[in-house]
């Protein structure tokens, strides 16, 4: 089965080079990215040949034997039982389809899976399944190895399921690109390249002001390597540790609050595209030990949103997630910088400055939102293959625990967990981005880009008053000092000058 699967995947990867909408995207990329080069085509010749691809060991069992539909080019029966199956239906996308099933509680995607065989792959899509727990369920759910089969025990108790994560029927002739990939996307092994650049400035035992001069205030990523030895986290915090503090609390899981014990339980089993992530700005006010395991790197100390008290926006998470979860493309919030620290597990970060645009991402022009690929591993299989040849590659490491990366503010980055990890965050501003952040938080469109906090229209005026009330004069110092340099910037040098001056003359005389 599982070389079955090897040949499929070769296919699939030699099917992609020709798919037009890729071509598509990567034209927009590029009038986007001036560095993107003409040496992407070497990228696709090495992408055409789809080696290197691996399969977890316990790649979910559920994909129904759908193949991709390159695969039915080679098949004796030209038939896809896809679209046999659907009747009128099949004109559809298959995304289209899934969406219309979407709109259907639990019994009636059962009901309607025993209408053909086309239907059963599709009523069978986990994430339908997924959609229905979390609606109906929400955080009490106690995950089996399946979504549906979750839904079904929770359900209806006397109903027999296998709780292994498999379904029954393998579906012959099934071709479906979409479905395909979704099942290829849980199942993928991080391929060795995308692990191995790590480009990253590493520093061990450096003093604040050597932090400030050469990482902070020229705004680059850093990882800084043994500043949490006297963190209690890093010998306390698993996962016995962690459900025995926090007994029945519930932490923010995406759209839904869970236990740690039923999220830890989660997050063994599952094996899928885009798994749940524990995400809890609240965990230190919910669990106070938890705030007193961890103290704030020396580096970072200074954090004027904290004349804001209770009103700053949230700026602490705890960070909880499974292998292959993860964050995809997006600049932090407020304009503020961030330190990130592992404590459990180690994490892939890939970053870009605030003037390049990730490949396959899409911003709004005001911002506000962003347009990415659908999971951190289908970025990976497409677009991380096309930063090869750009002259501004992205900074990359992976990050293991111990040890913090600084990530300044303005800069793209996706991170996906290689492992189970636990890990704490924190947004801060210091003197060195508060004009950024103002700036950031004057924008016209402020009530749709601040985030954190309710009151984000007010927040510009109310932080400006805090800041001149504890330390008065700061924000015109900085102003003053903001000013100067950009004039230092802006000035020819002599001998730019006198360039400039002769040409104009040589010009001149030689007109005349
Ligand atoms: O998933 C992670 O650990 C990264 C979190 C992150 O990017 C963020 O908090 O901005």
């Amino acid at each position: 089965m599982l070389s079955c699967k090897r040949s499929l995947l070769s296919q699939i990867m030699r099917r992609k080079k020709k798919n037009k909408k890729m071509t598509r995207k990567k034209t927009l990329i590029r009038n986007q990215n001036p560095q993107l080069e003409e040496e992407e085509t070497a990228d696709e010749v090495e992408d055409d040949r789809g080696e290197g691809f691996s399969l977890k060991d316990s790649a979910p069992s559920y994909s129904h034997g759908v193949q991709p539909l390159g695969n039915l080019l080679l098949s004796s029966s030209a038939c896809n039982s896809r679209n046999t199956g659907l009747g009128n239906l099949r004109i559809l996308t298959d995304e289209l389809v899934l969406d219309i099933l979407g709109f259907l509680d639990g019994t009636h995607l059962g009901v309607l899976a025993t209408v053909s065989k086309s239907f059963y792959v599709f009523c069978n899509h986990e994430p339908l399944w997924k959609n229905l727990v979390l609606e109906y369920i929400k955080g009490g759910f106690s995950f089996n190895g399946s979504w549906k089969s979750t839904y079904i025990s929770a359900f209806y108790h006397y109903f027999p399921v296998l709780n292994n994560g498999s379904s029954g029927l393998e579906v012959r002739d099934f071709y479906s690109d979409y479905l395909f990939q979704s099942w290829l996307c849980a199942s993928l092994e991080m391929k060795q390249e995308w692990l191995e650049r790590d480009n990253i400035e590493r520093r061990r035992g450096f003093s604040v002001e050597e932090f400030v001069l050469n990482f902070e205030e020229p705004n680059k990523p850093v990882l800084l390597e043994g500043c949490l030895e006297n963190w209690a986290a890093l010998e306390k915090w698993d996962k016995e540790y962690l459900i025995r503090v926090c007994r029945d609390v519930r932490f923010s899981v995406g759209p839904v609050e869970m236990k740690l014990e039923e999220y830890f339980t989660y997050a063994d089993r599952v094996r899928e595209e885009r798994p749940l992530y524990l995400f809890d700005p609240k965990f230190a006010e919910k669990v106070p030990t938890l705030g007193s395991d961890y103290e704030i790197p020396v580096y970072f100390r200074e954090d004027l949103f904290s004349v804001l008290g209770d009103e700053r926006p949230d700026y602490r998470w705890v960070i909880i997630g499974p292998a292959g979860s993860g964050s995809s493309f997006h600049i932090d919030p407020n304009s503020t910088s961030a330190w990130n620290a592992v404590i459990k597990g180690s994490k892939k970060w890939v970053l870009f400055p605030p003037d390049v645009v990730p490949p396959g991402v899409h911003p709004s022009p005001d911002g506000a939102e962003v347009a990415c690929p659908v999971s951190i591993i289908e970025w990976f299989m497409n677009f991380y293959g096309a930063t090869r040849n750009w002259r501004k590659r992205p900074i990359e490491c992976v990050c293991k625990a111990g040890e913090v990366i600084f990530v300044p503010n303005g800069w793209w980055h996706l991170v996906i967990n290689l492992e189970e990890s636990i890990a704490i965050t924190q947004n801060y501003v210091s003197r060195r981005n508060l004009l950024n952040v103002l700036d950031f938080l004057k924008r016209p469109n402020a009530s749709e880009l601040v985030s954190g906090t309710r009151d984000r229209v007010n927040l510009y005026d109310k932080f400006r008053t805090a800041i001149e009330a504890s330390l008065p004069g700061t924000i015109d110092q900085l102003v003053s000092k903001a000013e100067e340099k950009a004039a230092k910037e802006k000035k020819p040098s002599f001998w730019e000058s006198v360039t400039d001056t002769k040409v104009g003359q040589f010009k001149f005389s030689f007109a005349s």
